[in-house]
């Protein structure tokens, strides 16, 4: 009997293995594995809600028989024959807010008096019974086409409530009118980027329901990019007032069910500030006109650019999106005065956000998610640009400070702070302290929420050293950027008291210099 063994090939098979795998394939790595993000915290917004609060503004033209009629709520019945735009030219349009840094653009392609700027198959109350072109024209597509041309995004006005159909008022026929012209606007122009739904409706005018979940589905349904504005959202809401001022608390979350589009009894107060406790992400919509009407009115002439930087604080540095009315005139082109206006409003803004007074800062935190070695939440992401890297503090703690060291005595009188949204809106109170000259810590600035984005002003400190405290939050607070920036222009009232380290909430006590303010200076 042989006392040779024979070959064990299955052991011998393994051994091959493992003898290739070591050749072919690296060694497992025996550095720690990168710690993931925390979770979310819900409600979360949709990625369209996302892409809508990264456009920041967005410019608002009021067009129409109105323009021609000297009026802001037309009867319904002027003559189409009045709508005459003899230079329209919807290229000039898109330049102006393109040039100012406007990302999207929303036309009132239908306003109360039920005229339609396209050509609706619906109506007789259209360009098409113009003789504007000879009835061959379509400012929608004109706009789309110029809007395309600029990579602006397009929405639309579809005023629900119409002077001129005789159905409105009889819930069938208007709700089936209604959907077949927004499916014209949404199948014939391209891409929509929003649909703004105003509730307006005069006092004793014809009683109806609008079966608006018909209308969000099918918007969506045809248009599954667009963000639907209303009282009540879906998407975005009304911040409340026309002036453009957000709460100084402002929730993006919401709870849908305690608002009804159009309805006067609305807490305008909620709508304002939104819901802690809100179980839908419905951030707010500022909308306001650079004029005292929504129409263009020979008599009337625009604010000053510094009263649309105040608007600008109060909106954009509120969490919110910043909806600028700008109405084109009579011959169809936007005023001379008005684009002086935008155009020192864009200057002002570059003057004061171009240059990040932090940007070369010394960066620390009082703790760092995964350990002070895990650049992925390090506090130097607060110095990167856009919401998508943060800062994030290790778990379970109480205590967030991010500490900032300007390498210089430094200026300043704004913070801007943003938080990654995507991660859902968590912090609920915040401050400001620098160190002062005298040697003490000093508050110089509180707030309450941030946000996709939140500005504060104070009265100007010179500081080298910096602490943002992060006081309250939902769940461990996330900051995505911090900026310092020194605001010549805008003047503050108020110091901020050394000794007792007063509690100084800039936005309270914003007072610009402006003289021809219409909106009230102080807030
Ligand atoms: C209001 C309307 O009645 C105004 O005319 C304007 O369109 C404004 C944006 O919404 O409710």
């Amino acid at each position: 009997m042989s006392t040779c063994k024979r070959p064990n090939f299955a052991i011998n098979l393994l051994l091959l293995i493992l003898a290739l795998r070591c050749s072919f394939f690296p060694a497992f790595s025996s550095a720690p594995n990168q710690k993931p993000s925390p979770l979310p915290i819900l409600p979360l917004p949709t990625a369209f809600q996302l892409q809508w609060q990264l456009g920041d503004m967005a410019l608002f033209f009021h067009f129409g028989m109105n323009t021609f009629a000297d009026s802001e709520w037309g009867s319904g019945h002027v003559h189409p024959a009045a709508f005459n735009p003899t230079e329209l030219n919807a290229s000039q349009w898109i330049r102006v807010a393109k040039d100012s840094g406007f990302s999207r653009v929303i036309l009132t392609v239908k306003h109360h008096d039920g005229f339609c700027l396209w050509p609706s198959v619906y109506t007789n109350y259209s360009v098409r019974s113009t003789n504007w072109k000879n009835g061959n024209g379509d400012v929608v597509a004109e706009l789309a086409a110029a809007a395309k041309d600029a990579g602006v995004g397009l929405g639309i006005y579809l005023s629900p409530w119409d002077r001129h159909e005789a159905c409105f008022g009889d819930t069938v026929q208007y709700n089936e009118f209604y959907l077949a012209q927004m499916t014209e606007l949404l199948t014939r122009y391209g891409e929509i980027t929003d649909v703004f739904l105003d509730g307006a409706k005069g006092e004793g005018e014809k009683n109806m329901k609008y079966l608006f979940e018909s209308w969000f589905s099918l918007i969506h349904q045809l248009q599954p990019g667009a963000t639907i504005f209303s009282e009540a959202g879906p998407d975005t809401r009304w911040v409340g007032n026309e002036y453009g001022f957000a709460g100084s608390t402002c929730w993006s979350l919401y709870n849908k069910t305690l608002t009804d589009i159009g309805d006067t009894n609305n807490d305008y107060q909620y709508e304002n500030v939104g819901d802690p406790f809100g179980p839908d992400w419905v951030p707010a919509t500022c909308d306001v006109s650079i004029r005292p009407g929504w129409f263009w009115h020979a008599s009337e002439l625009p604010m000053s650019a510094r009263s649309l930087l105040e608007i600008y604080y109060k909106s954009v540095g509120r969490n919110c999106q910043l909806l600028l009315n700008v109405p084109p005139n009579t011959s169809g082109l936007i005023s001379d005065e008005d684009i002086q206006v935008l155009q020192e409003f864009t200057d002002l803004r570059r003057s004061i956000f171009s240059h990040n007074l932090a940007i070369n800062a010394v960066i620390d935190a009082s703790s760092t998610r995964g350990g002070i070695q895990e650049t992925h939440f390090s506090p130097y992401n607060v110095l990167k640009e856009g919401i998508y890297t943060y800062w994030a503090p290790g778990e379970k703690l109480t205590k967030w400070i991010l500490f900032i060291d300007l390498q210089e005595l430094v200026s300043f009188n704004v913070l801007q702070v943003q938080e990654p949204i995507q991660m859902g809106q968590r912090v609920i109170e915040f401050h400001l302290e620098a160190w002062s000259q005298d040697g003490v810590w000093m508050r110089v600035a509180n707030g309450t929420t941030i946000g996709y984005q939140r500005l504060l002003l104070f009265p100007k400190v010179k500081s080298r050293y910096l602490k943002l405290v992060l006081d309250k939050s939902r769940a461990e607070p996330l900051i995505s950027y911090l900026g310092i920036y020194m605001d010549p222009v805008t003047v503050l009232r108020d110091t901020p008291d050394k000794k007792s380290l007063g509690r100084f909430n800039g936005s309270q006590v914003l007072q610009t210099t402006t003289t021809n303010n219409s909106l009230g200076a102080s807030m």
